[in-house]
């Protein structure tokens, strides 16, 4: 019998402010690692998924809905990508979409939590696929905000944040100065990406992130798309650079061999969704 017409009948629900969002599913693994509680679950439409201290994170069937908008807006309008740094992303998708572009020399990843990496190597190995085993991948289990305050001045062209939601070890990705220190390491000419949460299920920390990472780097706009297993469905990541908005612009030279490869993204996709700001949001980003 294919896994699909198993009757799990069951369900992992994440629970927010009143409402839960749930896969039909069964539980494979759980932990209490040092920094975090992880589930690795088997759901039956989204196949393996993966929840930190009892939140999505990510699932084998629907990641590229996420990690295709967090990298690519990003790494198609850089000047340059040579140097990239990942904050978090420990089940790997985010690294595998950077390598997607050729031009990478290297990328440093920092995650707090190597049973997330193992686990997901072990459970989703789809999710990492080949990058785990790319050279220009330097991953290293530390803090990634002691990391931002320890690196030199202009030592990245593009950063991504890749974090879990701001309770518990991520709660430090979100504030003045981690943003500050990420400008400071930025080089001229780079982009910032950070997953910026649900413009719905959590409008106030978007609101305000959003309004800090304009006003640390002077330009920065949300990009909204939709994550089905998410809070609300809704999501959003906020980009951000220094000189003029340059995420606007993804570079045609770097364009082609990306969108062959996605489901979702493409630079038509990415205007639609910069362009997709509800009204209201922009009042509350003009306050
Ligand atoms: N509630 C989900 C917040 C998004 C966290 N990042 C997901 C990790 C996928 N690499």
């Amino acid at each position: 019998m294919q896994k699909s017409e198993l009757d799990i009948n069951s369900w992992i629900d994440e629970y927010h402010n009143g409402v839960r969002y749930g896969l039909e599913g069964t539980v494979l693994f759980e932990e209490q690692s040092q920094y975090q509680h992880i589930t690795i679950i088997e759901s039956k439409r989204y196949g393996k998924g993966l929840l930190l201290d009892g939140c999505w994170m990510t699932a084998e069937k629907q990641e590229k809905h996420y990690h295709e908008c967090l990298v690519h807006p990003a790494l198609c309008s850089a000047e340059k990508i040579n140097k990239i740094l990942i904050i978090g992303g420990g089940d790997g998708g985010t690294a595998r979409e950077c390598l997607h572009h050729k031009g990478i020399k290297q990328i440093d990843m920092i995650e707090i939590d190597h049973r997330v990496v193992e686990l997901s190597k072990q459970y989703l190995p789809t999710l990492g696929g080949e990058a785990w085993n790319d050279p220009r991948l330097n991953l290293k289990f530390r803090n990634g905000i002691t990391w931002t305050q320890n690196s030199a001045t202009n030592s990245y062209d593009v950063i991504i944040v890749d974090g879990s939601d701001p309770v518990g070890p991520a709660k430090g990705l979100f504030n003045r100065v981690f943003f500050e220190n990420c400008k400071r390491i930025l080089r001229r000419g780079g982009v910032f990406a950070t997953q910026s949460e649900s413009p719905e299920a959590f409008r106030n920390i978007h609101i305000e992130s959003v309004k800090l990472i304009r006003e640390v780097f002077g330009f920065a706009d949300p990009l909204y798309g939709s994550v089905p297993m998410y809070p609300s469905g809704w999501w959003s990541w906020t980009f951000a650079s220094v000189e003029k908005p340059r995420y606007l612009h993804p570079k045609a030279s770097r364009t082609e061999n990306i969108e062959s490869q996605c489901e979702i993204w493409s630079p038509r996709w990415q205007k639609g969704a910069f362009d997709s700001i509800p009204i209201s949001i922009e009042r509350e980003l003009q306050k």
